[in-house]
C-alpha cells in the first residue's frame, strides 16, 4: 500500500480532501472521511471533508480560471489534456492496483479502468482540433449563416464509486478540450482514487502554470453536494448515480435552468436464440454478470434464453457459475472480488429473500461469505420478468435466467423495463440482428449483437433511455453537450433584408 501511495505521491494522512488553486487545503475543520479496503475492511487512508468555505474557494478558482481558459485554442486545450495522458500510461500499473484496493475490483478490471481514461484522453486530444459547426446556405442574398460553438463554464462532475476514475475522465477531458473548466465531487466511497488523479493533473497543471482546470472536493454531507448541485455557477452538471438520485438532481438542476447529463441505473438484458455461438455468449454473459462484482451500471442482469436451448445453457452457466474463484481482486487468478460496503451486501441479501418470496428458483451462489470483506456468492436465478425484484436494478452479482419462445417475445420482455442503458443479442440469425437494430428492436442506448452488455469502448457515446436518464457521454459526438450552439448570420450586403420575405421599410428613415 505505502508503495502505491509513494508512487502517486499521495501522502495520505495529510492530504485535504479538496484542491484548489492555492493548492490542497488541509483543513483540519473538516470531518474525517475513512476510506477501507472492501476485501479485508482494513482502514486504507483518512482524509479531511471539504467545507463550506473550501468549497467556495474551489468553486471561485474555478469560475475565474475559466476566463482565460475559454480563450486558450482548443488544440492548445487538448495539449494540457495529452500531458495528463501521458501522465496516466506512466502512472497506470500503480492507479490500477489503487483502484482494486479502494473498490475492490479485479485487477484486470482495474487496470482496464486506467486504461479507459488513456484512451480518453487520446479521444480528447484529436477531438480538439474537430469541434465542428456546419454552415447552412442563408435565404437571403449576400448573408452568411453558420453556427459555431462555445464553452459553458464549469462543469460539475458527480461520480459513483463503481468507476471512480474512468467516469470522470470521460466528463473532465471532454469538458476541458471543449472550454470548460471542472469541478470533480467524486464518491466518499473512494476519495483515495479520487486524490491520485487530482495529484497526476496538478502536476501537469503545475507544469503549464495554470490553476484550477481540474478541481476537486470530497465531502459524505448531502448539504454541500445539495450546494453544488444548486450553484448557478455549476453550468452543467453531470451526474452517474442511481435513478432514484438523479431524478432529485434533475429536478433541482432543472428549477434553476441549468444543464443536466445524466447517467444513470441500468436493467441490462442479453437474449440468446438457439443459433448463437454459445462460446462467445457463455463467457460474456458470466464477465457481463459478475465482472466488478455486479456493480456496472452495464452489468448483465437478465438474460432471455430460446426454449431449445433453455436445458443446455441452464447447465453451461450453473457449470461456470461453480468455476468463479472469489477473492483479493489484487490475485489475479480470482475472478472477482467484494462489493462495496456493508450496506451492499445488505441489499444484496434484501433481494436475495425477495427472489425466494416471489419464487425465483436459486441455481447457484445466493448468499453472503461468511470471511473478511464485502464478499456475497455469484447468483444464478430462474424467475420471471414481471417480478418486481427482477425489474429493480440490485447492484450486487444476481443473473435472472428467463424462457422465450420467440425472438419477438424476447425483444419485448427485455424492453419491459424502466431503465434503457445496454442490451445485447446472441445469435447467428440475420433477420433476428436486423429486428434487434431495427425501430422495433432494443430501446437501449447500447445494443449489441455477439458482444456482452457491459464493457463499453470510450468511441461511441455512452448512455441511455428511460430511466438511464437520457445523457451521452465519452465518444462520437457527445462533446456537444459541453458545449452552448450558436447560430450566427452575417450581412454582407449593402441592404438590410428580412428572412421569410417580410417588407418592412420606413419611409422616412433619416431626420
Ligand atoms: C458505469 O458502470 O458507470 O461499459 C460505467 C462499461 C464501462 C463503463 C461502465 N466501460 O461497462
Amino acid at each position: 500500500m505505502k508503495k502505491i501511495l509513494d508512487a502517486l505521491q499521495l501522502h495520505a494522512d495529510n492530504a485535504g480532501a479538496c484542491f484548489g488553486a492555492s493548492g490542497w487545503l488541509n483543513n483540519s475543520a473538516g470531518k474525517k472521511i475513512i476510506s477501507t479496503n472492501p476485501a479485508n475492511e482494513e482502514i486504507l487512508a483518512t482524509v479531511y471533508a471539504a467545507t463550506e468555505q473550501d468549497y467556495e474557494k474551489i468553486m471561485q478558482t474555478a469560475t475565474e480560471a475559466f476566463i482565460e481558459w475559454r480563450m486558450r485554442p482548443a488544440p492548445a486545450r487538448g495539449e494540457i489534456v495529452r500531458q495528463i495522458g501521458e501522465a496516466l500510461r506512466q502512472n497506470k500499473q500503480t492507479l490500477g492496483q489503487l483502484v482494486t484496493l479502494e473498490i475492490g475490483k479485479s485487477l484486470q478490471e482495474g487496470l482496464g479502468e486506467v486504461q479507459e481514461m488513456i484512451d480518453m484522453a487520446d479521444f480528447a486530444v484529436g477531438q480538439a482540433r474537430m469541434l465542428y459547426g456546419c454552415s447552412m446556405h442563408s435565404e437571403r442574398p449576400r448573408h452568411r449563416m453558420y453556427e459555431q460553438w462555445q464553452p459553458l463554464g464549469v462543469v460539475g462532475v458527480i461520480s459513483a464509486f463503481n468507476f471512480p476514475v474512468a467516469v470522470w475522465a470521460w466528463n473532465a477531458f471532454i469538458a476541458a478540450i471543449c472550454g470548460n473548466t471542472v469541478v470533480w465531487k467524486p464518491s466518499h466511497k473512494t476519495p483515495l482514487t479520487a486524490l491520485a488523479v487530482q495529484h497526476i493533473c496538478n502536476r501537469v497543471m503545475a507544469d503549464n502554470n495554470l490553476k484550477g482546470i481540474f478541481s476537486l472536493f470530497i465531502t459524505d454531507e448531502t448539504a454541500l453536494a445539495e450546494k453544488f448541485v444548486e450553484d448557478t455557477r455549476v453550468a452543467l452538471l453531470s451526474f452517474t448515480g442511481s435513478t432514484t438520485i438523479g431524478r432529485r438532481i434533475n429536478e433541482k438542476v432543472a428549477r434553476r435552468m441549468g444543464k443536466i447529463l445524466l447517467e444513470l441505473g441500468g436493467n441490462n438484458a442479453i437474449i440468446v436464440d438457439d443459433t448463437a455461438d454459445l462460446n462467445l455468449a457463455v463467457p460474456a454473459i458470466v464477465f457481463g454478470a459478475t465482472g466488478t462484482a455486479g456493480q456496472r451500471c452495464t452489468t448483465t442482469r437478465r438474460l432471455f434464453v430460446q426454449d431449445t436451448i433453455y436445458a443446455k445453457m441452464i447447465a453451461t452457466l450453473t457449470h461456470a457459475y461453480h468455476q468463479i474463484t472469489l477473492g483479493d481482486p489484487l490475485d489475479e487468478k480470482n475472478l472477482m472480488g467484494p462489493l462495496i460496503d456493508a450496506d451492499a451486501v445488505k441489499q444484496y441479501e434484501k433481494a436475495i429473500a425477495a427472489i425466494r418470496a416471489a419464487g425465483g428458483n436459486i441455481l447457484a451462489g445466493g448468499k453472503a461469505v461468511q470471511r473478511p470483506g464485502h464478499f456475497v456468492e455469484p447468483t444464478l436465478v430462474e424467475a420471471e420478468n414481471h417480478f418486481a425484484i427482477v425489474q429493480q436494478e440490485t447492484f450486487a452479482p444476481i443473473l435472472y435466467v428467463i424462457k422465450f419462445k420467440k425472438i419477438e417475445e424476447a425483444i419485448q420482455l427485455q424492453n419491459a423495463s424502466l431503465h434503457g442503458l445496454s442490451s445485447a443479442l446472441f445469435s447467428n440469425h440475420i433477420r433476428h440482428s436486423e429486428l434487434f437494430l431495427s425501430a422495433i428492436g432494443s430501446d437501449c442506448g447500447i445494443a449489441n449483437i455477439n458482444i456482452g452488455t457491459s464493457g463499453a469502448e470510450i468511441g461511441g457515446a455512452f448512455g441511455g433511455e428511460k430511466q438511464t436518464g437520457g445523457g451521452r457521454e465519452a465518444g462520437s459526438d457527445a462533446w456537444k453537450t459541453y458545449m452552448r450552439r450558436q447560430t450566427v448570420t452575417v450581412n454582407w450586403d449593402s441592404q438590410i433584408a428580412l428572412a421569410q420575405g417580410i417588407q418592412f421599410s420606413l419611409a422616412h428613415h433619416e431626420p
